[in-house]
């Protein structure tokens, strides 16, 4: 990106080459969860990564994936983590509680650990707009929270 900075910039690159992931994936939802991994790994694969070098953990839903997160990252084997979830507005509030705790504990565990979280979840009101971000007229969260992994991953390197 151009500009006038005359002094250090750091910015990561969206080379996947010899970078190690974590995903973790909330089985609940599978039917569009399935669709936001498909497109992570085709994201980190046609971006230079090995899919040997990405590992992957299931768990139940969406609320227990910031333990799966810590789980990996407490292992410092990956330069990066991403969070694959789908939750869907259904008749109660559990959605909001879900999402709230979920998304305010991945970002605290990337800052406690210094190694990037990003997020892959989809919030949806309903099951149409569920579909359409899992991989169509709205893209692929999986793809979105692939790339912004690369790119964190490399600018956290560049950091150091
Ligand atoms: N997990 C999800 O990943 N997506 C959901 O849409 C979702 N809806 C739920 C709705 C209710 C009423 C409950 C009780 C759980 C739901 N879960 C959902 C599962 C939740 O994330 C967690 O796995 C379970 O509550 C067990 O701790």
């Amino acid at each position: 990106m151009a500009s006038k900075v005359a002094g250090t910039v750091f910015e990561g690159s969206l080379d996947a080459k010899g970078l190690k992931f974590g995903i973790v994936c909330a089985r609940f939802n599978d039917f569009f969860v399935s669709k936001l991994l498909d497109g992570a790994m085709d994201a980190i694969v046609r971006h230079g990564g090995d899919a040997a070098d990405v590992a992957v953990a299931y768990v139940p839903g969406s609320y227990e994936i910031p333990f799966a997160i810590k789980r990996m990252l407490l292992t410092k084997k990956y330069d990066a983590v991403l969070a694959l979830g789908v939750v869907i507005q259904g008749a109660t509030s559990h959605a909001g509680y879900i999402n709230s705790e979920v998304s305010k504990c991945i970002a605290q565990l990337g800052l406690e650990f210094g190694v990037p979280v990003t997020y892959g979840m989809i919030t949806a009101e309903n099951l149409e707009q569920a579909i359409e971000r899992s991989g169509t007229k709205a893209g692929n969260k999986g793809v979105d929270a692939a790339m912004a992994a690369i790119e964190m991953a490399n600018l956290n390197r560049e950091i150091r």
